[in-house]
């Protein structure tokens, strides 16, 4: 990810009517650009997942990137762990995927990555030690969210360790509204003016539904998983690790 990438303009100018967001090519130009200057904590949370990765993965056992974008949490993960594991990375937009290749072409890590187009809801997660979701839960439907966290908890080894990163919502009123004024005041430090965010929120709205904290980790232990622990928070962001088995 050595290249500058182009500023991202796309809620710049008014739009007639706003559709849902989705993860095109338009998207995928500006996308490094995109999350860093939206997501306060985005770059600290992707170099620790790799942190973690090296903590938690196993000898000769698999680590799943899922929603892997361009590829930046399977590369953060590729500089620590073991060249014996295989990262297996996850995205259902095929544009990502295609541009992931490359970044992952470019690279000169060692363990072996698999690239998969496939909606994350579809795959066998299979003798996992370690297994990331950043900021890709949060596009699931909520109701489908528990048995992705099943699925994910049942294909793990024991001691195996979940990232989980989201954008939170948060149940007293006062918090949500300081925490998502902090992340607006982040987003115009960036340099997004009112009309983009505007425009994006609009567009997010039926595609991003965020969770609280405790949501997560009551699912969480519902699928299984026998501890959680939040390791990171950045205003409405934050990033928890769940452990699979003591
Ligand atoms: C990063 N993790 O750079 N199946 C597979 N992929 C999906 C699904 C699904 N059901 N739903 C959404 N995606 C990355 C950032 S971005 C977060 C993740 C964001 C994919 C979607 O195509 C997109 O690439 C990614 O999940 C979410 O750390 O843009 O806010």
């Amino acid at each position: 990810m050595s290249k500058p990438t182009p500023r991202d303009n796309l809620y710049s100018t008014p739009q007639d009517m706003i559709v849902d967001f989705a993860f095109d090519d338009a998207v995928v130009k500006v996308f490094p650009d995109m999350i860093r200057r939206s997501v306060p904590g985005y770059e600290t949370i992707i170099t620790l997942t790799g942190l973690l990765a090296e903590q938690y993965a196993q000898p000769r056992s698999r680590c799943y990137d899922l929603g892997c974008s361009l590829g930046a949490t399977t590369l953060s993960m590729r500089q620590r762990i073991a060249p014996d594991c295989r990262i297996i990375a996850v995205d259902n937009s095929q544009a990502m995927i295609d541009s992931c290749r490359q970044h992952i072409m470019a690279d000169a890590g060692k363990a072996q990555v698999e690239l998969c187009c496939a909606n994350i809801q579809d795959i066998a997660i299979e003798d996992a030690s370690v297994v990331v979701l950043n900021f890709t839960l949060q596009f699931i439907d909520p109701d489908e969210r528990l048995q992705v966290l099943e699925k994910i908890h049942q294909g793990m080894r024991p001691g195996g360790a979940l990232v989980l990163s989201e954008k939170l919502g948060f149940e007293d009123d006062a918090e949500q509204a300081l925490q998502e004024s902090m992340q607006l005041a982040f987003k115009r430090a960036n340099g997004y003016s009112d009309l983009e965010i505007s425009q994006k929120r609009s567009a997010l709205e039926k595609v991003l539904v965020p969770d609280t904290l405790q949501q997560h980790q009551q699912r969480l232990a519902q699928a299984g998983f026998a501890s959680s622990h939040l390791w990171f928070q950045a205003f409405n962001f934050a990033s928890i690790v769940a452990i699979s088995q003591a």
